[in-house]
């Protein structure tokens, strides 16, 4: 087949994301609220936007998460997400909020592709071996071992793709695109009975809601605002029950890599069968699992920038902790310590940034610039002939995303969070994806390097 008779990958991950923003409106209502209030938040602050991304990403922009149970399930998914344009990016530990999960994130990983949809999904998955009660893991692994989230077809119509160099022709996108709805809907009748759901509820809620579903049902859609103070606002005016507090840094002049906040999980009518010998008798019940988010993006922070930022958090938590003193004070006193305009933060190279030429002539003084002086780049900056705008932050927070958890299991106090013991095991979760993570670090720096060399070359100098 020619080219032009494949999808482009990009062009499918928006139609897919797109599909899955419909779906999740149809079965969570309070989610399409949630995005109505973001856009009007959104076109009330882009005049000044402080953001270089474009309205069409911003609008656009969306991540989800799923929780998935076991090694194979993994590897589906990490197939179907490379098929859409995302690969596994970066590793967080959730044991340090006393969740027996790890998880990656899959997104986009070069600039184009983040600038025409950054659609990323937050995926955990369970690590049976911190379960506590020996029957309960049994019990899971049973569920999980019996259950089927992708259907034949679904399964084919991957390996076809990818006997194609990854590629599906529009007749095969489109039962792929279905198919995938299907092992992300929602399902009313639960897999396991009444009975094992409350006991593994009651040994994780987590755990119950991995495992006791057909289903890798999505538990939340998140969409971007520009100014999440505002939409926090606007989703309490709507009558919303909302998190008690913004995860990430403080508010700032300068947003840094990531705030969330969202409304809490919802009870939700599902059916259980009664026990096993009797599938046909059905238990009304209900489960609590789904969410509605959003978000606030900010740059990406370097090594040095990301370690300043660790260490003054981890202070907040601590202060918190020991003084009882509400997070948001510890928060915004132990960040009076990070540097707060563009130009300490890059001259500091606590933030990555994309340069630019601006089209300004290089001076004269300039162009024969003295080898051995340093800081050239950061001159021209200076001097208008390059811009540079700091690189939006694409992955996600361990910290924050133990919070969103625990606070829709129940549990708002972030700071208890803090002294769990952290068992990770990344090597452990490479091995369940069966393929490497990519290190989000060397994939900003790449972006912040090929700016300055693409500025180097239209400026006509041989490298900075
Ligand atoms: C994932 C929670 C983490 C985020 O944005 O950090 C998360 C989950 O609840 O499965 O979504
Ligand atoms: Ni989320």
């Amino acid at each position: 087949l020619a080219e032009h008779e494949y999808v482009d990958a990009d062009i499918l991950r928006t139609r897919f994301a797109v599909a899955m923003s419909n779906m999740y409106k149809a079965e969570v209502p309070l989610y399409g609220d949630l995005v109505s209030i973001v856009q009007g938040v959104n076109q009330s602050v882009l005049a000044n936007d402080n953001t270089k991304d474009s309205v069409e990403r911003i609008t656009l922009e969306r991540h989800g998460a799923i929780r998935l149970g076991s090694p194979y399930e993994l590897q589906v998914v990490r197939r179907i997400f490379c098929l859409l344009g995302m690969f596994p990016i970066g590793y967080y530990d959730l044991s340090i909020a006393g969740l027996p999960m790890h998880a990656t994130c899959f997104r986009p990983r070069d600039s184009q592709s983040l600038a025409k949809n950054p659609f990323r999904v937050f995926t955990t998955l369970l690590r049976p071996e911190l379960l506590q009660s020996p029957e309960a893991r049994e019990r899971a692994l049973s569920l999980l071992q019996q259950r089927k989230i992708f259907s034949d077809i679904f399964l084919d119509v991957i390996s076809i793709a990818e006997s194609q160099q990854s590629r599906f022709t529009y007749d095969q996108a489109e039962i792929f695109v279905n198919n995938a709805l299907e092992s992300f809907r929602w399902q009313s009748v639960a897999a396991a009975t009444f009975d094992v759901y409350n006991t593994l509820k009651k040994e994780h809620p987590i755990l119950a809601d991995v495992v006791c579903f057909q289903t890798a049902h999505i538990n939340h859609l998140t969409p971007r605002t520009l100014n999440i103070d505002l939409a926090q606002v606007a989703m309490q005016a709507h009558g919303m029950e909302v998190k008690d507090r913004i995860e990430g840094p403080p508010k700032r002049e300068c947003p840094i890599l990531l705030r969330q906040t969202s409304f809490l999980a919802l009870q939700e009518a599902v059916s259980f069968a009664s026990s096993s010998n009797h599938p046909e008798k059905l238990i009304d019940s209900y489960h609590k699992a789904r969410f509605g988010e959003i978000e606030e993006r900010g740059a990406a922070l370097t090594p040095a920038g990301r370690k300043l930022y660790d260490e003054l958090f981890d202070e907040a938590m601590e202060a918190s902790r020991t003084t009882g003193q509400e997070m948001d004070e510890t928060v915004a006193k132990a960040f009076t310590e990070y540097p707060d305009t563009w130009n300490e933060l890059r001259q500091q190279g606590l933030i990555f940034c994309e340069f630019t030429p601006t089209g300004k002539r290089l001076p004269t003084h300039l162009a024969k610039r003295d080898e051995k002086r340093g800081e050239f780049l950061e001159q021209l900056v200076l001097a208008g002939i390059v811009s540079a705008a700091p690189i939006t932050y694409e992955d996600f927070l361990p910290f924050s995303a133990a919070g969103i958890f625990q606070s829709n299991l129940g549990n708002s106090s972030s700071s208890a969070m803090g002294h769990k013991k952290p068992y990770p095991d990344q090597e452990g979760f490479v091995k369940s994806l069966g393929c490497a993570i990519l290190d989000s670090n060397t994939l900003y720096a790449s972006i912040q390097r090929k700016s300055i060399e693409n500025c180097a070359h239209q400026l006509g100098l041989s490298a900075f």
